[in-house]
């Protein structure tokens, strides 16, 4: 037989644990999918210069970002590999050559806050780029 003391012990912790794993879980549940919003960036302003406008944005994570092609294309819209594995996944290195062409890049669920700076890959040398503040 094992000590009666110990057992409790065990069951105590279980009990702790399982109820930290329902904070965390009703933390990520929290994000409201039906607030998600959608922000607008043109690559290339209107006047012809070669920036992202806005340059900075700030999100949320279930938000997207609608990349749209405006002036002196073409554009991309990489995000820097220091953000890790996500920036891959946010990144779209495919070049749009037509104006008003546009996709879309939602930040996940579970997107950790930071900042996530990105850039455009032609147009890097002239400093087209930005970054996404996710809150
Ligand atoms: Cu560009």
């Amino acid at each position: 037989m094992s000590v009666p003391g110990k057992q409790t012990m065990f069951k105590n912790l279980g009990l702790v644990l399982s109820m930290l794993l329902l904070v965390v879980a009703s933390c990520f549940m929290a994000v409201d999918p039906a607030s998600a919003e959608t922000y607008t960036v043109k690559m290339g302003s209107d006047k012809g210069m070669l920036v992202f406008e806005p340059s900075t944005l700030t999100v949320k994570p279930g938000d997207t970002v609608k990349w749209v092609n405006n002036k002196l294309s073409p554009h991309n819209a990489v995000f820097d590999s220091k953000a890790g594995p996500i920036a891959t996944q946010l990144s779209h290195k495919k070049l749009m050559f037509t104006p008003g062409e546009s996709y879309e890049t939602t930040f996940p669920a579970d997107t950790a806050a930071g900042v996530y700076p990105f850039y455009c890959e032609p147009h890097r040398g002239a400093g087209m780029g930005g970054k996404v503040i996710v809150q």
